[in-house]
């Protein structure tokens, strides 16, 4: 069949609108029409040349929402005109990872989808004859996308799919790295470094987890009035001081943060966020995705003095059978996802909200098809 998708033709260029093909489901797999979908910074990193894992041609796109148009041979636990939230980390219920309960980082598909692949080594996806890659497995920026059964949530049809697409990334991701991977106490005090899609869902993440202060950190402070409604008990610019953010956050909170959460993606950042944690117990947790090949430094000393360093990828939340619980909860209101959609637009205008992300006038802009 034909779709409308938005081609990533090479790194740095701006996305191409056009009609491509799409084989249909193999076994396994499920054809998915697309209703909306956010774009994340991500999105953008892999477009830059950054991602080490980028692979041109390819379709973008990771944070949908969509339904079930036809399923392919053998599966059994999706049905035409579902409503799912794709995933780009997947559940099969059955690998070593999936198995070990320690982790949401499902192997099952990780080769081939590391490579833009479907599962059984080629791609759904082509034009004039020649294939286009997939992208983390779940290429969202096509209005027909092909992914296995193992990677699709089904969620609850009564939620707006033009909404709640921003759960299958950056608010689930926030909030998930919050309440999952650090897993804060009620009365925590807590920082977070950047306040785009990702440290605002971990703010709400904090409120959820009753912290007793939230301090944003962002060198724009266009982002502070909205972390204050979402939560923030106060904001700070690293502009503003002549010292380091890090020493900064230590003065205000009496020797460091319980918590911290890196959602830039810069190592200096993650340096600084590790580093304004208190000593003999603050855990800082990285969620920001750095360039190829860049490194974190921090003297050995601040860990063998009790920081602790980890990271998060899509909030340690296991897709689905935990992500349609989130929806529930966006569905009673506690997530309150009309505040991150700053701007919504059609396909054909998707290199603007490529702009307005670079230009930080946005937090989230949804694509409707
Ligand atoms: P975004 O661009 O919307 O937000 C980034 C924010 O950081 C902006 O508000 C910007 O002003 C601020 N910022 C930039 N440099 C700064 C600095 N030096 N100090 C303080 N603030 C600074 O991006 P996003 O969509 O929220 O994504 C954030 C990061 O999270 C990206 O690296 C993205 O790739 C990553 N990400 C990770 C996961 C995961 O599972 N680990 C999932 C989604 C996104
Ligand atoms: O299992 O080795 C692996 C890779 C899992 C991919 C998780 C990606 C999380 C960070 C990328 C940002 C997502 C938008
Ligand atoms: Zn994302
Ligand atoms: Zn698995």
């Amino acid at each position: 069949m034909r779709s409308r998708a938005a081609v990533a033709w090479a790194a740095g260029q701006p996305l191409e609108i056009t009609e491509v093909d799409v084989a249909p489901p193999q076994a396994g797999e499920v054809l998915l029409r697309v209703v909306a979908t956010g774009v994340c910074h991500t999105d953008a990193y892999t477009l830059s040349g950054d991602d080490p894992e980028g692979i041109f041609p390819a379709i973008l796109g990771h944070e949908g929402g969509a339904i079930v148009e036809a399923i392919g041979p053998g599966v059994t636990s999706l049905a035409v005109g579902d409503h799912v939230i794709p995933l780009y980390t997947p559940e099969c219920g059955k690998c070593k990872f999936c198995l070990s309960g320690k982790t949401n980082l499902c192997q099952a598909i990780r080769s081939t989808q590391g490579k833009g692949l479907m599962p059984d080594g080629t791609s759904r996806f082509s034009k004039d004859g020649k294939p286009i890659f997939h992208y983390m497995g779940t290429s969202t920026f096509s209005e027909y996308t092909v992914l296995p059964e193992i990677a699709v949530a089904k969620i609850n049809k009564e939620a707006p799919l033009e909404k709640v697409c921003l759960l299958g990334c950056g608010v689930t991701t926030g909030i998930g790295a919050v309440l999952n991977t650090a897993k804060i106490t009620p009365g925590s005090t807590v920082a977070i470094f950047g306040l785009g899609g990702i440290g605002l869902s971990a703010v709400i993440g904090a409120v959820m987890g009753k912290a007793s202060r939230i301090i944003g950190v962002d060198t724009n402070p266009a982002k502070f009035e909205i972390a204050k409604q979402l939560g923030a008990t106060e904001c700070v610019n690293p502009k503003d001081f002549d010292k380091p953010i890090q020493q900064v956050i230590v003065d205000l909170t009496d020797g460091g943060v319980d918590y911290s959460f890196e959602c830039i993606g810069n190592v200096n950042v993650m340096r600084s966020a590790l580093e304004c944690c208190h000593k003999g117990w603050g855990e800082s947790i990285i969620i920001g995705v750095a360039g190829a090949g860049q490194e974190i430094a921090t003297r050995p000393f601040q860990l063998v003095t009790g920081r602790v360093w980890r990271g998060s990828a899509f909030g340690g939340v296991r897709g689905r059978s935990e992500l349609p619980g989130y929806v529930e909860r966006a569905q009673r209101g506690e997530i309150p996802l009309d505040t991150f959609i700053t701007h919504k637009m059609g396909l054909a205008d998707i290199n603007k909200a490529f702009d307005l992300m670079h230009e930080g006038k946005s937090i989230r802009t949804v694509i409707h098809y």
